[in-house]
């Protein structure tokens, strides 16, 4: 019965922890930051006993009499940023918590704050500092942060943080998706110094419509009443200062003469927001986005969007991706392909990738994992998804490559997911009015042997319509295509979000073999003749950019858990469709002579 009161008295203090307001502090320049990136002792819990024995106290024969079954000094360790899956082959399959510890030392400096910030952990984490909860995140793919002002100690401190990836009948995703569970601390880890009363979020953007007028907000943290926000960009020749209402946030519109950013000309300004001590520099770009009719018009123009699906994981070392260079060359091979946008599928993918897309001039769709089915009718299920979108936009909302916001992928249609999705796009919408609301769909209607009509009453919803199909891989034949007439129910712009099938690197056949280069090269030949055809086309992002880690592909030989879509091998090989996508992009560029 005791041990039943701690542990309710343990479980409110997180759920406390948990409400309170996570402020924003990103990658910029201005933050003080101290790495917590390197190795971290860890133990492994496949049967969840750290609670109960109390991992989080890192506790040794002086601090606690009694049987002290774990040890972390004397266990292994595991990188930081990284999943574990690749970097120890017994945990490749494992799904269940993992204990992370680490100390760090500190002094305390008058007038300042601190927070420990996670860039990601998949899937639900749960942090203490020196043996107490700071609180708990759920959701692999996006950042959260707890302060510890007050709570850190001069001197050493220690961190522990359980990390389970065990998958969940009520997560988002739920139990069944195409790709990797990596789990751990898959992003960096960092403690940030902050002043007292400090920038702990803002907006900063063309207003909706406007070519020259910035419109935007900044957020301050702290006792905000006696100071006043500045915005400058130098180059633009802006520097202008607002007063914030009581609660510290300052909205602002003021007009200015900015070059737009777009992929032809990703330009970037530095932009500088401060409020008494504190100061953070971004790299803001600047441009409009909307949908005129079945078009999407950046910057006032008509725009096709040649794209690619990826997801976030590493070339070469293979596991998830997480740095620059990761970033370059998955990006590299996008640019190189001739796209003027990717499809970061199917969660968010972390900064780095999204701050080189905007200094690529790469165009961004942005998605949160509502993937196939999960518990539509659970509000618990609810708030995760919606959790997920507010800190997805909240990261990304001044990066000018991100374009569409997604909320689903492939999600079956009935009235519970209608509404869950319907709400998810009012409060994509509330988050930020600037950008295109999106989702990938999968139902539609047959009209005819080969006719198809996008008719998913999601639609009404969206902006912009994501079609994924994948004609000549799972269903029909490559050349069924040359016949096939896909339709949509609304006037909009629609996207072909995914087509492809699997090939491996180096098999070689006749275009009707399939897994060889030879049938994927061909599908992608019928498939591009196809989507000339479509009405309200609007461009498309095929399946996929590198073939990556799936458990739901087993074949021997051809798979061996990889999803083979890639147009490029998990190693760099480009397969034959590359080549065929790399032409395809090409003629439209010279047919369109824009973007
Ligand atoms: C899909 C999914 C994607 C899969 C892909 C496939 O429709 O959206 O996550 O990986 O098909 O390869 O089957």
């Amino acid at each position: 019965m005791k041990h039943l009161t701690a542990f309710f008295l343990f479980f409110s203090a997180l759920a406390f922890a948990a409400d309170r307001p996570s402020p924003l502090l990103t990658n910029v320049p201005g933050r003080t930051t101290i790495s917590l990136t390197g190795a971290w002792h860890v133990v492994i819990d496949p049967y969840e006993s750290g609670l109960h024995a109390r991992y989080y106290e890192n506790a040794t024969p002086e601090t606690r009499s009694g049987p002290i079954e774990y040890n972390f000094e004397a266990s292994e360790t595991l990188n930081v940023p990284g999943d574990w899956n690749t970097q120890k082959e017994r945990l490749f399959f494992y799904e269940g918590p993992v204990w992370y510890k680490r100390w760090f030392s500190y002094k305390q400096r008058e007038h300042t704050r601190l927070f420990v910030y996670f860039g990601a952990a998949n899937y639900f984490t749960r942090v203490y500092l020196n043996g107490k909860p700071l609180g708990e995140h759920e959701g692999g793919f996006t950042s959260f942060n707890f302060e510890v002002t007050g709570e850190v100690k001069d001197g050493d401190n220690f961190l522990v943080v359980e990390v389970n990836n065990a998958r969940r009948a009520d997560g988002v995703p739920g139990l069944n998706t195409d790709w990797w569970n990596y789990g751990g601390l898959t992003r960096d880890v960092l403690l940030v110094e902050v002043p007292e009363t400090f920038v702990r979020d803002y907006s900063i953007q063309l207003a909706k419509g406007s070519l020259g007028e910035v419109a935007g907000w900044a957020q301050l943290d702290g006792s905000p009443h006696a100071q006043t926000v500045t915005i400058e960009i130098p180059e633009a020749g802006v520097r202008k200062t607002f007063s914030p209402d009581a609660n510290g946030r300052a909205e602002f519109r003021f007009p200015a003469k900015l070059g737009l950013w777009s992929p032809e000309n990703p330009r970037l300004y530095d932009v500088v927001i401060s409020a008494g001590a504190d100061a953070v520099h971004d790299s803001i770009g600047f441009r409009t986005v909307e949908v005129k009719g079945t078009q999407i018009v950046l910057n006032g123009k008509p725009i096709f969007l040649r794209g690619m699906s990826m997801h976030e994981e590493a070339p070469i070392r293979g596991g998830r991706a997480f740095s620059q260079e990761d970033a370059q060359t998955l990006l590299g091979w996008a640019k190189e392909l001739g796209c003027n946008f990717v499809r970061l599928t199917h969660y968010p993918h972390n900064e780095n990738e999204i701050r080189l897309a905007d200094r690529l001039g790469l165009l961004v769709w942005s998605e949160i994992p509502v993937y196939w089915d999960i518990a539509w009718k659970n509000p618990a299920t609810f708030a995760n998804a919606e959790a997920q979108l507010s800190e997805m936009i909240a990261r990304d909302r001044n990066r000018a490559a991100v374009i569409f916001w997604s909320l689903s992928n492939e999600t079956p249609v009935d009235p519970g997911r209608l509404t869950f999705l319907q709400k998810l796009a009012e409060d994509a919408r509330q988050l930020d009015p600037t950008r295109l609301i999106t989702s990938a769909m999968n139902h539609v209607t047959e009209a005819g042997p080969d006719r198809r009509i996008l008719d998913d009453p999601l639609g009404e919803s969206l902006d912009v319509l994501g079609l994924n199909e994948y004609l000549g891989w799972y269903f029909g034949r490559p050349e069924d295509a040359d016949r096939f007439q896909w339709e949509s129910k609304y006037s909009k712009p629609l996207i072909l979000s995914e087509f492809g099938g699997d090939a491996l690197f180096g098999k070689h056949g006749d275009a009707g073999a399939r897994w060889t280069e030879e049938y994927q090269a061909n599908l992608y030949v019928h498939q591009l003749g196809m989507i000339r055809k479509i009405p309200g086309f609007a461009g498309l992002s095929p399946w996929v950019l590198m073939d990556f880690h799936s458990p739901r592909r087993p074949l021997p030989g051809i798979q061996d858990y990889y999803n083979r879509k890639g147009l490029v091998s998990n190693t760099g090989q480009h397969k034959q469709a590359f080549y065929v996508l790399q032409k395809f992009y090409q003629e439209i560029r010279e047919a369109r002579a824009t973007h």
